[in-house]
Parts: C-alpha cells; structure tokens; sequence
C-alpha cells in the first residue's frame, strides 16, 4: 500500500493533532549554536544534552533506517478559568495542569506509529521531548512556524502552546518547505517580560536563569538572588509565551482533555504540599510533570514562590 504524506497529515489531524508536517534527516543547519550554548553553561545540569549533541546536529543518526520525520504539534493551551488567578498562593504552568504530555502525546503517536506500519512503514519510531531530537529545529524544517526570540516554535495561526511530537520512520516523505520569515519583527515583549531576565539576547536562553529550569531541573536550593523574581511560579512558567502577541491572537484552548486539570493541588493553598504525605502526593501526581520534581521540590518551589510575593525586587 502507498502511503502520500498527503494522506499521513491527513491521520495526524483526524487523531487529533493541531498541524503535521515532513522534515528532511539532513545535518543541523544550527549545530554551531548548540556547541556555543553547550559550552557557554546555559544546560546547566542537564548533561543529558551534551551526551546527545552528536545526534541532534545529525538527525540521521538518531533511529537507522529512518529517512524522513513526521512531525507533529499538540495543543495544550489552558482554558481561561484554568490559569493562575488572582489569589493563588502559587502558579502551575500551563502544560502541567493534568496528565503527562509523555504519556498523553506519545500514546496518541502510537496511533499514528501503528497506521504507518499498517500501510507499509518498516520503521515507525516516536519520540516526545525524550529523545536525541532537535524537536523546534525539526519543526520549523517541516514548516510548523519559526524559532521566536523567546526560542519557543511558533506556529503563524496556532502558536506556541503546543508540544512537538515526531515519528522517524523509513518511510521516503516529501519534505515540507521550511518557513523562512521572522515573524517577531521588532517586538521584544518575551524579552522584556522574562522576570529573570533569563535571555542572553534574542533566541539565547540561559536555561540556569529560567524558572522552568529552575522549578523543575534543578535539585539545589534556588539562587537566593532569583528567588524574589519568581513571580509567583511553583512549577515552569508561561511568561515568554502568555505575552507573545501570536498566543494573544490565535491560541484556543485544547480539546485534549487529559490535560485539563485535576482537582489538587489547591493553588490557592499555600500548604497545599507542606501537608501532603509522600504516598498522597504519588496518587495524585504520579502521572503528571510534577511528579519529576517530586514532593520535596514542590515544597520548596512552594516557598520560594510565596517568597517572591513579599519580598522587593531589585532589578
Ligand atoms: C532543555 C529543554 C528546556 C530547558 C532549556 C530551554 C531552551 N530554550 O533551550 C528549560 C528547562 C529551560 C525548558 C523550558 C521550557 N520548555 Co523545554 N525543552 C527542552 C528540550 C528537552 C531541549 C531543548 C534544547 O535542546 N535546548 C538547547 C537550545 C540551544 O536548543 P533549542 O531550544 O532547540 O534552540 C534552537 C534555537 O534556539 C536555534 N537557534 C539558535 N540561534 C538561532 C538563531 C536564529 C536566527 C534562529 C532562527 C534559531 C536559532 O538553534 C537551537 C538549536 O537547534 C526540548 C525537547 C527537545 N528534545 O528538543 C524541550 C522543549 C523545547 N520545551 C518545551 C516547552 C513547552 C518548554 C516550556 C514552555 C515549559 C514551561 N512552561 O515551563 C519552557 C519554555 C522556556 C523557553 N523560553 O524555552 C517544548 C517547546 C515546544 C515549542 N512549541 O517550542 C519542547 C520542544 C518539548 C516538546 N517536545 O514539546 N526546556
Ligand atoms: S519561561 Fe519564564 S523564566 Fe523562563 S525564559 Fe520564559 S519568561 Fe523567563
Ligand atoms: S513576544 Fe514578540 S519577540 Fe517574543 S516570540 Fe513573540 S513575537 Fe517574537
């Protein structure tokens, strides 16, 4: 059986992704600025990422036998009554008010992976956030919108509220064109909204002053000079995509409902994890992103974000 990838988008939209597109296996155009940001310490502790820049700069090298990606983009934008309020005592970032999108996503590439080795794929392999891919390189290459200065891929009618899932698969795809156009022009808002001002310049993020790195990747104490810039974030933050004039403009909450949120924790507490036992906290978040910072974590990303509400920021 033939398979276009006329009728593969086709697939990707009817199980329910937002946009799908074909990227080309060729070497990183941007390899140069992986190494710099590498060496510069902006991955902070996540060697993961320099175990696998080998890979990323070669797409090729990352599933043998895969000749083109599929690409695909998720929605997980919040319904209005979903985000922060006034009167939290912390805020959650969007993407981790319900399930795992490691989870949610990848089941619902399996789906796709199944309906490709069902019409001739030899090789169908999906990958999530997890693997050595250069997810919104790839992206913008199967032409789903461009690199923002706030580096998010932004896609010109969806956004940036989405996750980019892709199959590699043996399959031989037309590529899609690349989106060449700038779509920021002379706006800086991401820029000037960073609360940590964690960007080095446009599209250069030192993820060691990133509150999502901060809340999520890092194990130590948070830096005591940082802590009054939280802004109130327990878990991520949104701030560089909740003021980009393409979410204002074009983002719509998703249909996804496994995304939707759970009824804990009560954002409104700021107990709510202090007296939480070890074995509650693993029923109710155990499939969800808090689970990678843990109880612990929670506790003192809780504190910090509390501290941020009362003490003076200095900038
Ligand atoms: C490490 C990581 C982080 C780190 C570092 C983020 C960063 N900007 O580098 C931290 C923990 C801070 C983080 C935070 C978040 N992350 Co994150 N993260 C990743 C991960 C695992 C790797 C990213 C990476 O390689 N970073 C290193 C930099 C150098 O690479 P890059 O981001 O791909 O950047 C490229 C461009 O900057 C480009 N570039 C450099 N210079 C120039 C110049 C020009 C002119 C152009 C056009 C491009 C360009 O080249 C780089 C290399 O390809 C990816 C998943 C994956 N496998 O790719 C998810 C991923 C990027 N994260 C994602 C999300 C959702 C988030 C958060 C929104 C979560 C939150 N709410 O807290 C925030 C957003 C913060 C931000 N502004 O980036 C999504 C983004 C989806 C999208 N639409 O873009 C991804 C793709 C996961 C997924 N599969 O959906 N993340
Ligand atoms: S996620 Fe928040 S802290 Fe990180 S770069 Fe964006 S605005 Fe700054
Ligand atoms: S806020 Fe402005 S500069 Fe930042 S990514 Fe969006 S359009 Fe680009």
């Amino acid at each position: 059986m033939t398979v276009t990838a006329a009728d593969v988008k086709a697939e990707a939209v009817r199980i329910g992704f937002v946009a799908c597109g074909i990227a080309s296996l060729d070497a990183s155009i941007r390899g140069d600025a992986l190494d710099r940001w590498l060496a510069a310490g902006y991955g902070g502790t996540m060697r993961y990422l320099h175990r696998q820049a080998k890979k990323r700069k070669h797409p090729a090298t990352i599933t043998p036998g895969a000749r083109s990606a599929i690409v695909v983009l998720e929605n997980y934008t919040a319904p209005a009554a979903e985000r922060p309020q006034s009167g939290d005592a912390f805020k959650i970032a969007a993407y981790a008010r319900g399930m795992d999108y490691h989870i949610v996503t990848l089941g619902r590439l399996h789906i796709l992976t199944q309906w490709l080795k069902q019409r001739g794929a030899g090789l169908a392999h999906a990958w999530v956030d997890d693997g050595p891919v250069a997810d919104r390189e790839l992206a913008e290459r199967a032409g789903l919108g461009w690199i923002g200065k706030n580096t998010m891929l932004i896609h010109p009618r969806i956004g940036s509220y989405t996750f980019i899932g892709t199959v590699f698969t043996d399959l031989e795809l037309p590529a899609n064109t690349s989106m060449t156009t700038d779509l920021c022009g002379t706006c800086t808002r991401c820029l000037d909204a960073c609360p940590t001002d964690a960007f080095v310049t446009e599209r250069v993020l030192d993820a060691t002053r990133c509150l999502s790195y901060l809340t999520i990747e890092s194990k130590g104490e948070l830096p005591v000079e940082l802590v009054p810039r939280s802004d109130g974030w327990a878990f991520g933050c949104d701030i560089c995509n909740d003021v980009c004039p393409w979410n204002e403009k074009f983002s719509t909450p998703t249909s996804v409902a496994e995304f939707g949120a759970r009824p804990a924790p009560d954002r409104r507490d700021p107990a709510a994890f202090d007296n939480m036992s070890e074995a509650d906290f693993s029923r109710r978040f155990a499939d969800t992103p808090l689970a990678r910072p843990g109880l612990e974590r929670m506790r003192r990303n809780v504190q910090a974000a509390r501290a941020s509400h009362t003490k003076p920021v200095n900038r």
